[in-house]
């Protein structure tokens, strides 16, 4: 069967250079052999594909846009291409991705000592390792500079005592960038590894989006951190909101994957399926008005994200540029779900079609790495210079 073939309505592939396409073509080729395939299972079974991990390594897709360390060190926009075509595989595999990249690498690289990079980079770059990043409580969403876990220095140690809530890959980390308030009310960022006494990990069940992601549970009791497992380049929620950025811009440009699924199929479908007349549906006023406002949006969202790319390429993104291509692209996203599956009718909400799975994935997206409102918030903020979150 023929591959993807992408989504281009205004000539955007002239924007982009050689390096960039050809990043976007092996994600491509990896997404079509090894993750199409056997994506519905895993959704079906709510199974992560972990055999896929070593594969992700060797293709230089974790942590790829940090340099040294064995990162690809490509730029941002061949990042983001990258994470759109897992994407349009999977939300959970380009979760897995970003988390292990922009929420544990990237944190290690910016904030860590040279042992904690030496220590974790090449091992998580490689995926010989796995890494979790735990902001979330279960009474601290939106608002994480509300926490309650507390790290208490006592000699060369700190003890860690916690709960952290819907980690991404928690069960299956070997290492957890946690964020927890010193006595000083700063916020640190800790390395917590795999079988710190103290440390547990479980899995939520029942999640009705992100089955092929894991989503844990944390709790850390009495858990004794040697201080040299503490990132000693940043205090303060800057730290964790810095990581955010790198995650957000990445999710920005995965959510069109999901959006170009969505709409290929519906494409595919509308042209073949024939109501009324022996007529495809694709000949209806009112569904190609549905097709025309998706083609849209996702070619909007394409030029919002290449130029948010080139900004941060330049050093000269904001976070509310970001917040901006967050927003925006995983909320056509999801609307380009629903439109596609209306378009298939009763066919749109089997799995033999990927749009349920991308429509019921990207409701988390819409709601993690900061919710749609609260991106509206930040960009209200910029803007207004007034902050109203409280
Ligand atoms: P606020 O007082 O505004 O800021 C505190 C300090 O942080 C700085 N700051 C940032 N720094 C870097 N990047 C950003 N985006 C930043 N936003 C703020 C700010 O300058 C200040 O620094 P300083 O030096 O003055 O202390 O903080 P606030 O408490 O009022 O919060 C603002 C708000 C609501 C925007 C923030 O809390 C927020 O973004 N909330 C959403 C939380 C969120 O996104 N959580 C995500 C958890 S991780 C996750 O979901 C992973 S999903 C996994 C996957 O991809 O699969
Ligand atoms: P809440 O903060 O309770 O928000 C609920 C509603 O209230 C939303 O509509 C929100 O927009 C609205 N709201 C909140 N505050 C305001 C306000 N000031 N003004 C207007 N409206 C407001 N977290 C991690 O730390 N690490 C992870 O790896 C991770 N992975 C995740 C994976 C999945 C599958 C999911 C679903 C979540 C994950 N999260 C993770 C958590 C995620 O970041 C939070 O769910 C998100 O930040 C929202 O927090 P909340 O769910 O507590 O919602």
């Amino acid at each position: 069967m023929a591959g993807f073939a992408g989504v281009d309505f205004m000539e955007f592939d002239s924007l982009l250079n050689d390096e960039e396409k050809l990043v976007r073509q092996t994600a491509r080729q990896f997404v079509d052999n090894e993750i199409i395939p056997i994506i519905e299972k895993h959704n079906r079974e709510a199974t992560f594909p972990r055999h896929l991990v070593p594969q992700l390594g060797e293709l230089g897709f974790f942590g790829a846009n940090l340099q040294g360390y064995g990162c690809a060190g490509m730029s941002n926009v061949a990042y983001g291409l990258m994470t759109q075509e897992l994407e349009r595989g999977d939300s959970g595999l380009r979760s897995f991705v970003s988390v292990q990249g922009a929420l544990v690498m990237y944190p290690i690289h910016a904030y860590g000592s040279e042992a904690q990079k030496q220590k974790w980079l090449p091992a998580l770059q490689s995926g010989k390792a796995i890494g979790c990043f735990g902001l979330t409580e279960p009474q601290f969403g939106s608002n994480p500079g509300g926490m309650l876990t507390r790290a208490v220095k006592k000699g060369n140690k700190y003890v860690l005592n916690g709960e952290k809530m819907w980690i991404t890959s928690g069960s299956i980390a070997d290492v957890a960038v946690v964020w927890a308030k010193c006595e000083d009310e700063k916020v640190r960022g800790f390395l917590v590894e795999k079988g710190t006494r103290g440390f547990k990990a479980w899995d939520v069940h029942g999640k009705w989006s992100l089955r092929a992601s894991v989503t844990s549970g944390l709790s850390f009791g009495d858990c004794e951190i040697p201080e040299e497992n503490l990132l000693p380049g940043v205090a303060g929620l800057k730290g964790p909101l810095g990581c955010l950025n790198q995650a957000r811009y990445g999710i920005g440009w995965g959510a069109l994957g999901a959006a170009m699924a969505c709409y290929d199929t519906a494409l595919q479908y509308a042209k073949t399926r024939k109501q009324f007349a022996n007529k495809p549906i694709a000949a209806h006023q009112l569904v190609q008005e549905k097709l025309a406002w998706m083609i849209t949006e996702i070619t909007k969202g394409q030029l919002l994200a290449l130029h948010a790319g080139r900004l941060k390429d330049q050093g000269k993104v904001h976070p509310s540029h970001i917040s901006m291509l967050k927003m925006n692209n995983v909320g056509i996203a999801l609307e380009t779900a629903r439109k596609a599956r209306d378009i298939l009718g009763a066919n749109g909400i089997v799995d033999d079609y990927c749009i349920m799975r991308h429509m019921n994935n990207l409701e988390s997206v819409f709601t993690y790495e900061g919710t749609n409102d609260i991106h509206k918030l930040v960009i209200g903020e910029r803007i207004t210079g007034i902050a109203a979150y409280v």
